[in-house]
C-alpha cells in the first residue's frame, strides 16, 4: 500500500479547494514497465481559519420619515472565507442608546435593518440614531463590531 504525502507545502482550502494528481505504476525490473497512468483528487476540508469581516467600518443610511413599520432601512454585509458552518454569520445589536436600538430591528441572519416605529424627521435626533452591530457565531473567530448611524430626511411632498 502507497500513501499520498504532502510536501512543503501548507494546503489551504481557500486557495485551492481540489488537487488533481496522475500517477503511475512502475517495476523496478530491467526496461521497467510502467501501468497506465491513473488519476485521483485530493479534497481539501476546511478548517474555520478565517474570521468574518464587515464590508465597511461604519455604514450610514438615510431614510425617509413616515416610513412604514417594518419597511427595510439598510443591511449591514460581512464576509468570511470558510465555508459552511465556519462562515455562519449571526449579526447582533449591541451598544448605542436606547432610543436609538428600540426604533430598529435587526434580522441576525441577513444583516437587513428594519424599522419598528413610524420616524419622524422633526423628532428624530439631529446627529442621527446610532448604535453597533456584532457579528456573533459559536463558529466565529473573534468578533468584529461596526458602527451604524442612520438619519431621518423630511417626506417630499409632490
Ligand atoms: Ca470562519
Ligand atoms: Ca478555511
Amino acid at each position: 500500500m502507497y500513501k499520498v504525502v504532502t510536501g512543503s507545502a501548507v494546503l489551504d482550502r481557500e486557495t485551492q479547494s481540489e488537487h488533481r494528481l496522475q500517477v503511475t505504476c512502475r517495476d523496478a525490473g530491467q526496461s521497467a514497465l510502467h501501468s497506465a497512468v491513473t488519476s485521483l483528487v485530493v479534497m481539501v476540508s476546511d478548517l474555520n481559519d478565517n474570521a468574518p469581516y464587515f464590508q465597511s467600518r461604519e455604514y450610514q443610511f438615510l431614510v425617509a420619515e413616515n416610513n412604514a413599520i417594518g419597511q427595510s432601512v439598510g443591511h449591514v454585509t460581512a464576509e468570511d472565507r470558510d465555508l459552511g458552518e465556519n462562515a455562519r454569520l449571526d449579526y447582533v445589536i449591541t451598544g448605542g442608546d436606547l432610543v436609538s436600538t428600540v426604533n430598529f430591528r435587526l434580522d441576525g441572519e441577513s444583516g437587513e435593518l428594519r424599522a419598528v416605529v413610524v420616524l419622524d424627521h422633526e423628532t428624530a435626533p439631529r446627529d442621527g440614531f446610532h448604535f453597533q452591530v456584532r457579528l456573533a457565531s459559536s463558529q466565529t473567530l473573534h468578533c468584529q463590531t461596526t458602527d451604524v448611524a442612520l438619519y431621518v430626511h423630511r417626506a417630499v411632498c409632490l
